[in-house]
């Protein structure tokens, strides 16, 4: 492109200067949307913008790619079913670093950035936590210029967008891509993925036993290539994501035959697979279409690398020279399967070589413990779906349960449980165990926080654990504090900036040197000065958005994340209703005056956690009405919690509710985030808050709950949540309360099933821990009238916090399962 090193950095800075910015967001107004500083909207500007940076983004695209094409050097090839992104445009002017340029280019238009990132529509293909770690490990990757590719579904609605209707959830389909995503580079790179049909077998020419599988019908997938900037480098990694599409966009042979609507037919049924994400929390069984989903991205992805393989080393020997593949969760792990059906069918491998391969490639992280959201696939599903894998997977299971038999002699129970195949509960029903598939796949196998991957060990996947000690790690999990703290909160990084030496967003270590501080009161002014800041902006959007008036001078407690019963958001509302009805009796009491806030989507088949968002709703309504409270207590539920929301609402925290059952939570990734902005947490030992508040100090954590083992202890001698209700006064108040039909217009019934669980069964020990809670919230309250003690006890936890960061989770996946080398590109910085 350029002759000359010297022509290529003069090209750069005029690229970067305000003043190319501004031109080149002319141009793009005019030649990409049709529009002039005149008549453009919103939507146009962001546009115009989006390409502009784009612009600026692909020619080190083009680097790192001509780069990594010249190394073919080993690469992490990452599965995942979700990537929550996040907005984009903001993200990227920040890893370019050139916010202070663009907003001046802006400006001198008379344009205001903040309100052009405010029109970008997010790509939500993820649910939760799963897909926005995913998301965070691009930006590390990319950040520590180590070779990835991120492969996945690019869906056309991704998760949906949740209104709130007379208190309840609504889902509006995500039309993420209707106003056109700037961001994606469509390929005409395709694979065929084949479906259904039978198997054939024949001999080929060295008179070997060959199958050949004559599918039902074949779709493409083709690649749009996501440019992921590292965080001011020149590397750029690729979120690659597959559309699927018809063979051909008209079958002409049936259309002769006149069975146009047939052709017409075929091409819906293709386009469908990367049509929609699907929720989780909820039973996968029967989902044909998901499944089809899974097998769909696993096969283009691996056909992709088999590629990428034999172009650079010339021989699928050296994959795992030259990929890793990790999966992320059990949703990829059929690839294990694809990738002995390419190996042996497509490239004629002999199987004892490919399943070397296999497992010299593969490594899995475990993402939950929860049982009922363990995988499992019907075999006959399987058969209909993909019949040559249903004989791989056979064949896996026969030699691997060999093994299992020698191991252990006489053991025909730890047999049935390690098979990959359940043979049915009473149901009849034979399925595919995804997480023995992937254990026994893999060379590596993770959870996502000290205690999880214990519990794994232990617990889920323990007989596994017996068989193969050395292939357990844990690997806590991160974020990366380029979004969350430089993005999301741009007044607390400016703060940081300048009382701190060094890289910090780059190795986040650096803010220990913020200790010191916690002592110093003129920076704790400064410190409060900008939580302040950050809650009246979130005041002011919602204001905006519900109508409803907060008062910035009030505890900000937040709870924001997936509503699921085992993260126990009704623990927090019988909390809530408990400081209500000791107000109500009591209306001079001395409680410190606090803001609720919700947000959080619900499955939309999640009955019961549809009924907490309700609740939420229905105790908001009447105390935010009741004139006689709510200077002292309010509550509101944010709709549509997505990463975009989220940059307003970490930084505007004071407290963060981590409250999940003792066992339940895997990590959580939420309460890394509150951490990096300075919210202290109250919370149960689960998941990553135990190494939470390992890390701030047990002083500025405020603990309460049962710990695993009390919890088995609890379950073991026989647990009757009745009995608490009847012993303790405060817990029968909420919940008489909750049934008189006070937040229900009269309705005695409508929260019944919610109650009448807690009392019958109570799954997740929500009465058991309720009272704890309620005594650790007083402590809250008590503790957030020492302001500057508060503040000291809020420095803390950032400078302490660096362990959280998504880099430090990369590296260790780096040194202990894929042994990448970083790769600096070098080139000039445009
Ligand atoms: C979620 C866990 C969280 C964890 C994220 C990322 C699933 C299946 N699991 O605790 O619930 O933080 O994964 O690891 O979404």
């Amino acid at each position: 492109m350029f002759n000359t090193i010297a022509e290529r950095s003069l090209h750069t800075r005029i690229a970067r200067s305000v003043e190319a910015i501004r031109r080149s967001f002319v141009d793009n107004l005019f030649y990409v949307t049709g529009r002039t500083l005149e008549n453009a909207a919103p939507l146009d500007h962001y546009t115009a913008l989006a390409f502009t940076i784009r612009d600026r983004m692909l020619a080190r695209l083009v680097s790192s790619d001509e780069f990594y094409k010249h190394q073919g050097a080993k690469t992490v090839a990452y599965l995942s079913l979700e990537y929550m992104l996040g907005p984009q445009l903001g993200n990227n002017i920040l890893n370019l670093k050139l916010g202070d340029n663009v907003r001046q280019a802006m400006a001198e238009l008379g344009l205001e950035l903040e309100t052009i990132l405010e029109a970008e529509q997010e790509p939500g293909l993820g649910n939760g936590g799963l897909g926005r770690l995913a998301a965070c490990f691009m930006d590390s990757l990319a950040t520590l210029e180590l070779p990835s590719i991120g492969y996945g579904i690019r869906y056309e609605y991704g998760v949906f967008e949740q209104s709130i209707k007379d208190g309840w959830q609504v889902e509006v389909a995500d039309a993420w891509l209707r106003d056109g995503n700037p961001w994606e580079l469509p390929r005409q790179r395709r694979y065929p993925v084949k479906f259904g049909g039978h198997l054939e077998r024949y001999h080929d020419d060295e008179r070997r036993l060959r199958i050949r599988w004559l599918p039902e019908s074949i779709i493409y997938g083709v690649a749009y290539d996501t440019p992921i900037l590292g965080y001011d480098v020149l590397k750029v990694n690729l979120l690659r994501l597959w559309k699927s599409e018809a063979r051909k966009s008209f079958d002409l042979q049936a259309f002769n035959l006149g069975d146009y609507y047939g052709a017409v037919n075929d091409m819906v049924t293709a386009q469908n697979i990367s049509k929609v994400l699907y929720p989780n929390d909820e039973p996968e069984a029967g989902r044909a279409l998901r499944l089809r989903q899974q097998y769909f991205f696993v096969s283009c992805s691996l056909q992709d690398m088999i590629r990428l393989t034999l172009r650079d080393k010339g021989s699928l020997d050296y994959f795992p020279d030259r990929f890793v593949v990790q999966l992320n969760d059990t949703h990829p792990a059929i690839a294990i399967a694809e990738f002995l059906r390419l190996l042996i069918d497509a490239h004629q491998m002999e199987w004892d070589q490919a399943w070397d391969l296999t497992q010299r490639s593969f490594a899995y992280t475990n993402h939950t413990l929860l049982p009922e959201a363990l995988e499992t696939w019907p075999l006959d599903l399987i058969q209909r779906t993909l019949p040559r894998h249903l004989e791989i997977l056979y064949e896996i299971n026969r030699r691997f349960l060999d093994d299992v038999r020698i191991r252990f002699i006489d053991d025909p129970a730890r047999l049935s449980r390690m098979s990959l195949i359940d043979e049915g509960p009473g149901d009849g029903v034979r399925r595919l165990r995804m997480a023995n598939l992937a254990c026994v796949g893999s060379m590596a196998i993770n959870g996502v926080s000290e205690m999880h991957s214990e519990l794994l060990k232990h617990t889920v996947l323990r007989d596994f654990h017996d068989l193969w000690p050395e292939k357990f790690q844990n690997k806590t999990n991160g974020v990366t504090p380029r979004r969350f703290i430089a993005l999301a909160n741009p007044p607390l990084a400016a703060l940081i900036e300048e009382a701190i030496d060094g890289d910090w967003l780059r190795q986040l270590e650096k803010l220990q040197q913020l200790e010191p501080q916690a002592d110093n009161s003129a920076f704790r002014l400064r410190w409060r000065e900008i939580k302040h800041l950050a809650k009246q902006r979130l005041a002011e959007d919602i204001r905006r958005t519900c109508g409803i008036s907060l008062d910035a001078d009030t505890l900000f407690d937040v709870q924001v994340k997936r509503i699921h019963e085992y993260k126990r958001q009704h623990l927090n509302v019988l909390h809530i209703i408990s400081l209500y009805h000791r107000l109500k009796h009591n209306p001079a009491l001395d409680i410190t005056p606090r803001t609720f806030i919700f947000g959080g989507k619900a499955a939309p088949g999640y009955r019961m956690a549809k009924l907490i968002i309700k609740l939420i709703n229905a105790m908001a309504d009447v105390i935010n009405r009741d004139t006689q409270v709510n200077k002292t207590l309010k509550v509101v539920f944010v709709p549509d919690f997505n990463v975009k929301t989220s940059h307003a609402i970490y930084p505007a925290a004071d407290l963060s509710e981590q409250i999940s059952t003792a066992g339940k939570e895997a990590s959580g990734t939420g309460n890394m985030k509150f951490t990096m902005n300075g919210a202290l947490t109250i919370g149960t030992l689960d998941g990553a808050n135990v190494e939470i508040r390992e890390a701030v100090g047990e002083k500025n954590f405020f603990l309460f709950g049962k710990t695993v083992p009390q919890i088995d202890e609890l379950r073991a001698a026989g647990y009757h949540p009745r009995d608490i209700y009847h012993q303790n006064e405060h817990l029968r108040f909420v919940i008489d309360l909750i049934n008189s039909g006070l937040f229900s217009h009269g309705d005695k019934h409508l929260f019944r099933p919610l109650t009448d669980n807690l009392l019958d069964s109570d799954p997740f020990l929500v009465c058991a821990d309720f009272q704890d809670y309620i005594d650790c919230q007083a402590r809250v309250g008590l503790s957030y009238q020492d302001q500057e003690q508060w503040s000291r006890m809020s420095i803390l936890n950032v400078a302490r916090c660096s362990r959280f960061s998504s880099d430090r989770a990369i590296r260790e996946y780096n040194a202990d399962i894929w042994h990448l080398t970083p790769l600096p590109v070098e080139t000039a910085r445009v």
